[in-house]
C-alpha cells in the first residue's frame, strides 16, 4: 500500500506524544516532517520534546524534526501547566542523535507543499502559529495542501480556556484566523468531538500488560489521566490530538458539517472563540460586509462523535507501535 505524505505539527504535550504514536501505528502515512510549535510548552521545549519523541518512537533517522516559530503571531507566549513540568508529565526523554535541522517549521511546510503538491495532508495539534507563518511566507500553500486537519476550537460547546475558547486557538487566535480565512481545505476537530472520545483507566491496564514497548505510553497516559483528575475532576481523559490524526484518514470518527469558522481575535473576554456559521444555514443574519466576505471560505467542522469508535481504534493502534 502506498502511504500518503503527511506533516505533523505539534506542541508536545501528553496527548501529542500518543498522537504521534497513533499516527505511526496506523501504517497509513508517510511522515515527511515533524514540526514543533509552542503551546502546551514554550517553543524550545516543544522542539526538545519532539526530538525526544522521534527517538523514542524510532523515527529519528527518517523523519526530520523542525523548530517552530518562537512565539505566537501577536500574543505573549503562555504555556499551560496541564501537561506537567516538562510537557510530557515529568518525562525527560533522551535527545535524538539526528543533527538539528536548520530549516524552520514554516519553511519546511512551504517546501513540502511544493514537493507534494495536491497530495500533502497536514495535521496540526498545537496552536496554528507555524501553519499561519507558512501561509504568510507563501499564500499559495493554501492551494497546494490537500487537507489540513487541526485540533482546536469549540463550535457549539463551552471552551476549556475561557468560557468559549479552546486552548490551541486561544493560544494564537491570530494564527487560527489566518488559517481559516486562507482558502486551505480544512477540517476543524474541536472540543465538540474531542471531548466525546475518552481514554479510560481500563485502557491503562492494556498498556501495562503489553510489556516494555508500552511502558513510556503507559507513563504518559497515567500522567494525562492524573491531570484530568486534578484539573477537572474527571476520571477519563479526552483523546484530543489523536482524534485529529484519526479524522485525517476517516471522518466517520466524528459527525461534521460544512461551514465557515471565524476566530474572535479582538475581544479579551472571548479571545479565541471559533464562531461557526453553518453553510446550509437557513437562518439569515444581517452580517456586515467584512463578515459576509468571510463566508466564501468554508471547511468541515466536527460537531460530535461519529459512528466509528475512536477510543477502541486508538488503543488497538498504539498497541501496534511500541516505543524503543
Ligand atoms: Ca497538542
Amino acid at each position: 500500500m502506498v502511504r500518503a505524505p503527511i506533516v505533523l505539527d505539534s506542541d508536545p504535550g501528553l496527548d501529542d506524544a500518543v498522537a504521534l504514536q497513533y499516527l505511526l501505528g496506523t501504517g497509513l502515512w508517510d511522515l515527511k516532517a515533524y514540526l514543533a510549535v509552542g503551546g502546551n510548552v514554550p517553543a524550545e521545549q516543544a522542539f526538545r520534546n519532539a526530538r525526544g519523541l522521534a527517538r523514542a518512537f524510532g523515527i529519528a533517522a527518517d523523519v526530520p524534526v523542525h523548530r517552530g516559530a518562537g512565539r505566537p503571531i501577536s500574543r505573549v507566549e503562555f504555556s499551560a501547566d496541564f501537561h506537567g513540568p516538562t510537557g510530557l508529565g515529568t518525562e525527560v526523554l533522551p535527545d535524538s542523535t539526528a543533527p538539528e535541522q536548520t530549516e524552520c517549521a514554516a519553511a519546511a511546510l512551504v517546501r513540502l507543499s511544493k514537493e507534494y503538491e495536491g497530495e500533502l495532508t497536514v495535521v496540526a495539534i498545537g496552536p496554528l502559529t507555524n501553519v499561519a507563518a507558512a501561509l504568510l511566507l507563501d499564500p499559495q500553500v493554501a492551494y497546494r495542501v490537500r487537507h489540513l486537519v487541526f485540533m482546536g476550537g469549540a463550535a457549539r460547546v463551552p471552551g476549556n480556556t475561557n468560557p468559549v475558547a479552546e486552548f490551541n486557538v486561544w493560544a494564537d487566535p491570530d494564527a487560527a484566523d489566518i488559517v481559516v480565512s486562507s482558502g486551505i481545505p480544512y477540517t476543524m476537530v474541536g472540543l465538540d468531538a474531542t471531548n466525546r472520545w475518552r481514554f479510560h483507566r481500563d485502557d491503562l491496564s492494556r498498556l501495562d500488560a503489553a510489556g516494555p514497548g508500552q511502558r513510556l505510553t503507559a507513563r504518559l497516559m497515567r500522567a494525562y489521566l492524573k491531570s484530568y483528575e486534578d484539573h477537572t475532576g474527571q476520571d477519563t481523559a479526552a483523546l484530543h490530538d489523536p482524534l485529529a490524526v484519526g479524522v485525517a484518514s476517516d471522518e466517520s470518527f466524528v459527525t461534521a458539517e460544512t461551514g465557515t469558522v471565524i476566530v474572535e481575535t479582538a475581544s479579551h473576554l472571548t479571545r479565541g472563540q471559533t464562531v461557526f456559521i453553518p453553510g446550509e444555514s437557513d437562518r439569515s443574519y444581517d452580517y456586515p460586509p467584512a463578515i459576509s466576505a468571510r463566508t466564501k471560505h468554508t471547511g468541515r467542522v466536527a460537531l460530535g462523535a461519529g459512528p466509528r469508535d475512536f477510543s477502541a481504534h486508538f488503543i488497538e493502534t498504539v498497541l501496534l507501535r511500541p516505543s524503543a
